[in-house]
């Protein structure tokens, strides 16, 4: 278990939007073999939610919260390929195309996800961020997917998840191609009311509903 100092020293250093800082916490905690999704879900994601609590009061503005953006992105860079690394690949699990979707660019919570599905054995198509819904479905059909999952993180893209329901509907490929929805304003309701079949509320989370989903 982590020691509480290091939690807390992490979180300030990404609030405080101290690049050098975090990186240093990371690589040594990383080095030293402790696991790295401690210091995420327990330093950098309350540390990235404060900051968007600030900017939504309006006490930090935009330029404040892109360069807070950066920093979380190098430690999630370092974190997943440290989460990737280590782990030994096993037989493919299963076949995931995921994306972030059409208006949006916020991809660090879609990249923690992809991190954790690679390490646990699946294989990952990740088509980035601001993907429009056709080209997700297109992919899915390719690389002959048996899940698409969204990430949303604005209330005015949410709608697109609902697009992707319609759009397997509309191919004929809904029930045989499962679907996956999070991102922060996403909940288990909007999943059920636009028929998607399984909601994550954060990484862990969406590795184990993608597993339910497989063994369905
Ligand atoms: Co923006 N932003 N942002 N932003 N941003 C939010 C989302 C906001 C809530 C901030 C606020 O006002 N308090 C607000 C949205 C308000 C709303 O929709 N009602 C907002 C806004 C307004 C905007 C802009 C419009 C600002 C502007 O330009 N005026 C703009 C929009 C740009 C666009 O997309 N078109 C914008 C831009 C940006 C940055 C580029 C500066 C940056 C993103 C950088 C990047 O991602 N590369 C940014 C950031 C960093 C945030 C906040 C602060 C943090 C998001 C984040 O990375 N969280 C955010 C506030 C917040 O969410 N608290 C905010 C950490 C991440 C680990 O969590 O992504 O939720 P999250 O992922 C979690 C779970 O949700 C889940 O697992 C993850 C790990 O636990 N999950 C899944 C996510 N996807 C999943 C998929 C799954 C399963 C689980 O299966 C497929």
């Amino acid at each position: 278990m982590a020691d509480n100092a290091i939690i807390e020293k992490a979180k300030k250093a990404l609030v405080a939007q101290d690049k050098e800082g975090a990186l240093e916490i990371v690589k040594k905690y990383i080095s030293d073999g402790q696991n790295p999704m401690d210091l995420m879900n327990r330093s950098f994601i309350p540390g990235i939610n404060e900051v968007g609590e600030q900017f939504g009061r309006g006490r930090l503005f935009l330029p404040e919260l892109m360069v807070a953006a950066d920093v979380m992105k190098s430690v999630t860079d370092v974190i997943n390929a440290a989460l990737e690394g280590g782990t030994e690949r096993l037989q493919n699990k299963g076949t995931i195309v995921i994306a972030t979707v059409k208006g949006d660019v916020h991809d660090i919570g879609k990249c923690i996800v992809v991190s954790l599905l690679r390490a646990n054995g699946f294989t990952v198509h990740d088509m980035g961020r601001d993907v429009d819904t056709e080209a997700i479905i297109d992919e899915a059909r390719k690389v002959n997917a048996d899940i698409i999952g969204t990430s949303a993180l604005l209330t005015t893209t949410m709608s697109r998840q609902k697009e992707i329901e319609q759009g397997l509907a509309a191919a004929g490929l809904k029930g045989r191609i499962k679907t996956i929805v999070g991102g922060a304003p996403v909940t288990h309701r909007w999943a059920s009311r636009i028929g998607a079949d399984a909601y994550a509320e954060d990484a862990q989370d969406g590795v184990n509903k993608v597993k339910e989903l497989l063994a369905q």
